[in-house]
């Protein structure tokens, strides 16, 4: 049998995610929404586009849960956007109805899955997710440092106008505005970051990152990114299908890891076939430390507006 992905939520990052799977041709990929034409509709425009580039994909659009069963990875991506002027976690109660509701179907068809969650404020949902589905923190995982650590080595490649591939930049923390940028950490073509650049100029660079969302939606107007995300999201997905254990920064619940118990937040994680394979602890400096217990807390209020 063909491994099978299924997208829940059939919008921008849905739709995206989609077709970057189609394409990539290792899987089958069913995409669902609550609006059934469009997931039948874009289904089945990715799967006229697979003659073209060269997969034999099968894509499926549905509103059935049916059509899940057996999908060895779901991507969680169904909910509402922010709009200009709102936080990620404005969302919060909006989304966290769509996310119970989403992964009681889930746990009810799939639940061997290992669930991909990107639906915002990311943390947050990730958290609700586990409880919903009592899935172990292995298995529940979500899309937000590798966006946001794309975003810095977009920005720093630019400046030293060098390929983004030879830049190493990670973005931990929750995904909103207390995300822990670590510039000690970071290097091109193995030189440090700070010897290339003035900690002004990095302190620029980091500061579009952590806005990188919100200059985003500000251009759109309507909604917020998603082919950044999209992509941040499927390499995910590469990581477990392709057995990759790679080394992602990924939102985890951390379990006393960084001195921080029970609580969603990103850090560096080795994920392959079963999910979470190890959560790294980095050597972080004493602020570091502080900015990242300071992210853990924000989560925590976020967490604490759904009453869990
Ligand atoms: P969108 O509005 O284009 O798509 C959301 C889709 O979810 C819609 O098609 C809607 O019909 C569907 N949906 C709503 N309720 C549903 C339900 N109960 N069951 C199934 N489908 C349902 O939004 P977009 O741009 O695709 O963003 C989706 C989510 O991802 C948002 O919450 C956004 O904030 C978040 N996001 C997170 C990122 C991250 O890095 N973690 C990056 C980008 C977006
Ligand atoms: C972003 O960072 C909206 O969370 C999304 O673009």
């Amino acid at each position: 049998m063909r491994t099978r992905i299924s997208v829940i939520g059939a919008g921008m990052v849905g739709g995206t995610c989609a077709q970057r799977l189609a394409e990539r041709g290792y899987a089958d990929v069913v995409l669902l929404d609550i609006v059934e034409g469009l997931a039948r509709g874009k289904a089945l425009d990715i799967l006229e586009s697979l003659p073209v580039v060269g997969s034999d994909a099968r894509v499926h659009g549905t509103s059935s849960y049916d059509d899940v069963r057996g999908s060895e990875v779901v991507v969680v991506t169904s909910g509402i956007a922010r709009k200009p002027g709102m936080t990620r976690e404005d969302l919060v109660m909006t989304n966290a109805k769509v996310i119970r509701e989403v992964c009681e179907n889930i746990s009810r068809v799939a639940p061997e899955s290992i669930i991909v969650m990107v639906t915002n404020p990311l943390d947050a949902m990730v958290q609700l997710a586990l409880h919903v589905t009592k899935l172990d923190r292995t298995r529940v995982i979500g899309q937000s440092g590798i966006l946001d650590s794309a975003r810095l080595r977009t920005f720093i490649a630019e400046e030293l106008s060098v390929s983004a591939s030879s830049v190493n930049a990670y973005i931990l923390g929750g995904h909103g505005n207390t995300m822990v940028a670590l510039p000690r950490l970071s290097s091109v073509g193995g030189v440090p970051l700070l010897d290339l650049l003035s900690q002004e100029r990095v302190d620029a660079l980091v500061e579009r990152a952590v806005n990188g969302g919100a200059e985003i939606v500000q251009l759109l107007k309507t909604g917020s990114a998603f082919y950044a995300p999209a992509a941040a999201a499927v390499s995910m997905v590469d990581a477990i299908v392709l057995d990759k254990r790679e080394i992602l920064p990924c939102a985890v619940r951390l379990e006393g890891e960084y001195g921080i118990d029970g609580v969603v937040v990103g850090v560096p994680v080795k994920l392959g076939a079963a999910g979470v394979e190890q959560v790294l602890q980095l050597e972080l400096s004493a602020s570091e430390k502080q900015a990242l217990l300071r992210s853990a807390d924000a989560v925590r209020e976020t967490v604490a507006i759904m009453g869990l």
